[in-house]
């Protein structure tokens, strides 16, 4: 399984061009095919500085990421797009139809597939019950739809994609609590040998994680199960009780 999508990060340590302290340091993890890692902590803690490091937004200063065992930098940025995809904290939608929005990691991919994708991201209803389905305009920025019908489209987006390694950062924080596990209940079944590495605000959206890694100032600092961070984890404990 040579381009299964194990997702490797050993000793990393980054910081932000110009800056002086990093913003991470010493991180090392594994997620593995048909797991789901959580990364939770607080603002500022470096989650999303932690997974910009897959896709090479950034490159570390000490330590590897790797993919299926090669080192991120030894790969072309087109071979890592094709295996990872990243839904970023602030998804973006350009002006164009739905269509277009969804195809845009995959040109070739039919209606169907589109309509597959929004299915699991829970958003094929909306688009459904618009005029014109998938021809559908969307305003520059997406400011005709709202924060959490933006975030499922970019979920489909994703979807769409099919990829090895799916990244979500923060990608629940707009749904209510129904949707949010009707989403990652569909997700879980159509992702189920991916690799899926998730940011989260909201202790509901991970309790069924395989790994829930506690991010502290740019550290690891706890990791475990949500039961054994119960135990264990004052930092987890504190995020559960905020
Ligand atoms: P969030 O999304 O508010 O929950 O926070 P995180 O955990 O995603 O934090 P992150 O990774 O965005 O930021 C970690 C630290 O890095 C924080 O002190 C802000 C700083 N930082 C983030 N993005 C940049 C950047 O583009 N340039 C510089 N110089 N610093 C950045
Ligand atoms: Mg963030």
């Amino acid at each position: 399984a040579a381009l299964a999508g194990v997702v490797e990060y050993r000793n990393v340590t980054f910081a932000y061009p110009g800056a002086e302290s990093p913003v991470l340091s010493n991180i090392s993890f594994t997620a593995r095919p048909g797991q789901t890692i959580a990364i939770i902590g607080s603002t500022g803690a470096g989650k999303t500085s932690l997974l910009s490091l897959l896709p090479r937004l950034y490159d570390p200063a000490e330590g590897q990421v790797l993919l299926d065992g090669v080192p991120v930098d030894r790969l072309d940025r087109a071979e890592i797009t094709r295996r990872v995809a990243l839904v970023p904290q602030r998804p973006y939608l350009f002006s164009g139809t739905i269509g277009h929005n969804l195809r845009f990691g995959k040109t070739e991919a039919t209606d169907q597939e589109l309509w597959d994708a929004l299915l699991v991201a829970q958003g094929e209803s909306f688009v459904r019950e618009k005029k014109n389905g998938l021809d559908s305009r969307i305003s520059q920025g997406g400011t005709n739809v709202s924060g959490g019908q933006r975030q499922r489209l970019c979920i489909a987006r994703a979807l769409v994609t099919k990829p090895r390694v799916y990244l979500f950062d923060d990608s629940f924080s707009a749904l209510d609590v129904a949707t949010d596990a009707r989403l990652r209940a569909a997700l879980k079944r159509t992702t189920s040998d991916a690799t899926v590495i998730i940011v989260a605000q909201r202790i509901s959206t991970i309790t069924e994680a395989d790994q829930i890694l506690v991010l502290d100032n740019g550290r690891i600092v706890d990791r475990g199960t949500h039961e054994e961070l119960l135990e264990t984890s004052p930092t987890y404990q504190e995020i559960v009780e905020s």
